[in-house]
């Protein structure tokens, strides 16, 4: 055996080793998390975050999700609105105070992100019974936040953000208080399953974004690069061609939720709306089911992105990159969309019957 040959055994040897520790290393890293994968709970405990206010959807998933509270399905442990936009609270306590659950805390953002523009807030807010009555009233979503995954168990709630993604950046960048010591990163590690978020546009948006994240950018670059637990993210593309609202004059005269959508159509006969944040709602507590399919991998946002010299990319614009072994991933629709409007659509009809 020749020098050479001896040599070549003991680099092929080392590359061996190398070979090796790297892939340790690399399931080390994935280890912590592990790639996304969802089970729901047999009762899913929800925190939900919405702009209840320039749309409507809002308000279809959150009739939803009382369709899944009657049922057992799932248990509403709080609501924040990420739109100070003057009576987001108050609508929200108004529908839940018809689906008789008067106390669900409920907080509000100091900011306001998108116009404010609604057809429905203040009527909802004024006209139905609830004790917030103003924003001004309302508890902050961080506080709000905070105090709720406090008193979780571990690893248990689910987050539902179907609006911009302000209040989740404020509870990532809080600090111990009160209520737990720990930050929020940390607080969200612990408690949090999983965070079901309506935004983005995938495999990729148009240049200005989509809406929900081109209200709070920075907050979305931020969220998706430091949540701590597993994202589901629910594509624009995922919801806009699902239609539902057909039937909400099957509800009582006397339900916000039909009132709501019939303030936001005019009283448009036969109206029916997308359904973003009624497929969000949907998955948070059903699961991957036989209409949708779960892809892993990352969202990118901000300085993340790969803008080619030519294209034009604002602020909220987002890419996609598939990954088997990332903690996120996405909702793809296998394009069933008449059968699951008419799912949603009894679904919202069950949620007073
Ligand atoms: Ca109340
Ligand atoms: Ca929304």
């Amino acid at each position: 055996m020749g020098a050479s040959n001896v040599n070549r055994k003991r680099i092929i040897g080392l590359l061996a080793v190398v070979a090796v520790l790297l892939l340790l290393l690399g399931i080390g890293l994935h280890k912590e998390l592990g790639a996304y994968k969802y089970t729901p709970d047999k009762t899913v405990k929800i925190i939900f975050d919405t702009d209840m206010d320039t749309d409507v959807d809002d308000v279809g998933a959150l009739a939803i999700l009382h369709s899944y509270i009657r049922s057992g399905n799932a248990e509403l442990l709080a609501a924040v609105g990420s739109c100070n936009t003057g009576y987001t609270a108050p609508c929200i306590d108004a529908i839940n105070t018809y689906y008789g659950m008067p106390d669900v805390p409920i907080g509000i953002s100091p900011d306001c992100p998108d116009n404010g523009v609604s057809k429905y807030q203040k009527y909802i807010a004024e006209n139905f019974a609830n004790d917030i009555l103003s924003d001004q009233n309302a508890d902050s979503a961080v506080n709000v936040y905070r105090r709720c995954l406090a008193n979780a168990d571990n690893g248990s709630v689910v987050i539902v953000v179907v609006g911009p993604l302000n209040n989740l950046y404020d509870l990532l960048r809080s600090q111990g208080d009160a209520y737990s010591s720990l930050n929020g990163i940390d607080l969200v590690k612990k408690k949090v399953k999983l965070c079901v978020i309506m935004g983005g546009q995938f495999p990729e948006s148009q240049p200005q974004g989509e809406y929900n994240i081109g209200l709070a950018p920075e907050a979305a670059a931020y969220v998706s690069q430091n949540f701590p637990s597993h994202i589901m993210w629910c594509g624009y593309e995922v919801g806009e061609s699902v239609m539902t609202g057909s039937r909400i004059g099957e509800l009582n005269e006397s339900n916000p939720v039909r009132v709501a959508y019939e303030q936001y159509s005019d009283h448009q006969e036969g109206f029916t709306r997308s359904s973003w944040d009624l497929i969000t709602m949907m998955y948070a507590v059903e699961g991957e089911n036989r209409y949708f399919r779960e892809m892993k991998g990352q969202a990118l946002f901000g300085s993340d992105v790969t803008v080619r010299p030519d294209q034009e990319a604002g602020a909220g614009y987002n890419q996609w990159e598939t990954d088997r072994f990332s903690k996120d991933a996405r909702l793809v629709s296998l394009g069933y969309d008449d059968i699951v409007a008419e799912l949603l659509d009894q679904k919202m009809v069950e949620s007073e019957q």
